[in-house]
């Protein structure tokens, strides 16, 4: 039987399959795109595939919107090509995780085209619908039945005229959020993911699954200054009956059924102490979450549209939270980015002149932490983010309703607003995948669906699959060593140096193996001293410069050595 805990040996790659490959040239990336890419994944050497979703979907959100999770949207193929795809990955020995988006469907799914048609629908209470709030004209600001805000700007509420009730959407008005306190929704989902598994796919990334249980009581939360409708998660962030659930999730899916299928809860707001109880084995409900409290370091003001800066003594002190918190019991994911992500290299490395270097200290770090790490398509190439021409040049709903709230409602400068944007919006990960120098980075023949970032021709796969010192190489090395060494996948973790700006530190051991893990984030050089001279003579398993004499680090330099 599978060992149930091989994830933790293990490294995903995420593919945005509407930037990663354009198979047949309308511009959006496909299944069969993906499949012509297979070798490059098994050259990279990861295990598990993970797919955002392909459903069928109007797309407002890009496939986050599924009017039904049973077919393939036309857009990306077939049935068919997804039985292909699954076939070819397992026949390299690679596994396929599916998007499960069940917080919410698109309003175009029949369970809320029929929950709409009427009060007296047997479906009504699939969703969640609520009368006005009372001493208000209904239809109008103020009425809704309670103060939340979407995700993607504006009221979590949408009034619906011929019922004269409101439908709550936590992200937009085409994604009503399912009422899981129904026993029908529960079960229509299980049966939904079973007939997946049957049809071979390897596991599950479960979408914002902390969200489905929300507070019956759906009660207004506090609104902060600056702000037009209520932010703050309390209402349905983990909440009373999300461990039922996923427990309850477990028996009618995953119970009966390979202990080798992979389970992975995206989370945002969970805390440590929660993440133990979702992962904990004995408990049955999830293999990990996966969460932000690191890449939300940068968020001034608790806002992604205010950036600020990242203080690394922060970063250190939520990643060692986790890495503590998480030591006995539970797993967590370690990730720099996703598609909701920018880019990490120019986020927190330095896009210019230590592009090579400061994306590979980056990866280093992270990989050689406790925890599965993810690989964001693009990463692996050092991609960066794009510099957009103007508000035109986006596709994202959630930076475009943003852009459309400021400049209006709150009225802002539009200038000022799309300065605030540039670095943090969701486009800067979702440019395609740059293949080569070609036209169109490889990508497509076609009209590329959003703009291909113009540095394609220095940065594309083509000069890095077979360069010894590119990312990719770098990468392909970090998941070796973690498919190799046991330390890797299972040894302790100790942080050092919590109180450094610039150096990152810390060491893992395993029985008699140890390693010492050091990344300079900043490009200047850092004396480093461990009160441990031994380290200095130990040999270098990995590093991003071509040698390292001793401890000190240069601009970017990673380094990580072994001792036994
Ligand atoms: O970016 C975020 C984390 O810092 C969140 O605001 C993000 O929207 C949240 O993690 C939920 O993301 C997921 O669900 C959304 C979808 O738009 C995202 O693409 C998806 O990853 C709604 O389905």
């Amino acid at each position: 039987a599978a060992d149930p805990q091989w994830f933790r040996s293990a490294v995903v790659y995420q593919i945005y399959p509407r930037s990663f490959a354009d198979s047949d040239g309308d511009g959006v990336g496909d299944l069969r795109g993906i499949i012509g890419k297979l070798d490059y994944l098994e050259r990279l050497g990861v295990d598990v595939v993970w797919l955002s979703p392909v459903y069928r979907s109007p797309q407002d959100d890009n496939g986050y919107d599924i009017s039904d999770y049973r077919d393939i949207d036309p857009l990306f193929g077939s049935l068919a090509d997804l039985d292909e795809l699954i076939e070819g990955l397992h026949a390299r020995g690679m596994k396929l995780v599916m998007d499960l988006v069940v917080n919410h469907t698109s309003d175009e799914h029949p369970w809320f085209e029929e929950s709409r048609a009427s009060k007296d629908s047997p479906r009504r209470d699939w969703y969640w619908w609520r009368p006005p709030r009372p001493g208000h004209e209904p239809g109008t600001p103020g009425a809704e039945p309670n103060n939340w805000g979407s995700f993607f700007s504006g009221s979590a509420w949408q009034f619906d005229e011929a019922s004269g009730e409101y439908y709550l959407h936590l992200f937009s008005r085409k994604q009503p959020d399912l009422n899981w306190e129904n026993t029908e929704v529960r079960h229509a989902v299980y049966t939904m993911m079973n007939w997946w598994l049957d049809r071979g796919v390897d596991g599950f990334r479960m979408d914002v699954i902390n969200f489905i249980s929300k507070d019956p009581a759906l009660a207004d939360t506090p609104i902060h200054e600056g702000e037009l409708h209520s932010h703050d998660r309390r209402g349905y962030a983990c909440g009373p009956r999300i461990h039922e659930f996923l427990h309850e999730m477990h028996r009618a899916v995953f119970a009966h059924r390979d202990p080798g299928l992979l389970t992975v809860g995206e989370m945002p707001s969970v805390t440590v102490e929660d993440a133990v109880l979702f992962t904990d084995p004995d408990r049955h409900e999830l293999d990990m979450v996966f969460q932000f409290e690191h890449v939300n370091l940068d968020h001034g003001g608790g806002s992604k549209w205010r950036p600020g800066r990242m203080r690394l003594t922060d970063l250190k002190a939520s990643f060692g939270r986790w890495q503590k918190g998480l030591e006995e019991r539970g797993w967590n994911s370690l990730s720099w980015g996703n598609h909701d992500q920018p880019r990490i290299v120019s986020r927190w490395g330095d896009d210019g002149e230590y592009r090579e270097l400061s994306a590979k200290m980056l990866a280093g770090v992270l990989h050689l932490h406790r925890g599965t790490p993810y690989v964001y398509q693009g990463e692996e190439l050092g991609m960066t983010n794009m510099a957009f021409a103007g508000i035109d040049a986006h596709r994202d709903i959630e930076v475009l309703n943003h852009y459309r709230e400021a400049t209006g409602g709150l009225g802002l400068d539009p200038v000022q607003v799309l300065e605030s944007i540039a670095p943090l919006n969701r486009d800067n990960a979702r440019t395609p995948v740059q293949w080569d120098a070609g036209p169109n980075a490889g990508f497509t023949t076609g009209t590329p669906w959003i703009v291909v970032n113009p540095n394609a021709a220095e940065i594309n796969a083509a000069d890095q699959v077979d360069r010894e010192d590119s990312v990719f190489a770098f990468y392909r090395e970090l998941i070796r060593l973690r498919h190799e060494l046991p330390v890797i996948a299972d040894g302790d973790f100790t942080m050092l140096l919590p109180e450094d700006e610039a150096v990152y530190a810390f060491t893992r051991r395993l029985d008699a193996t140890e390693l010492l893990v050091l990344g300079n984030f900043s490009g200047e050089p850092q004396p480093v001293d461990l009160g441990d001279p031994g380290w200095g003579r130990a040999e270098v398993l990995l590093g991003n410069y071509p040698d390292s004499p001793g401890l000190d680090l240069g601009p970017w330099e990673f380094a990580c050595r072994i001792r036994t």
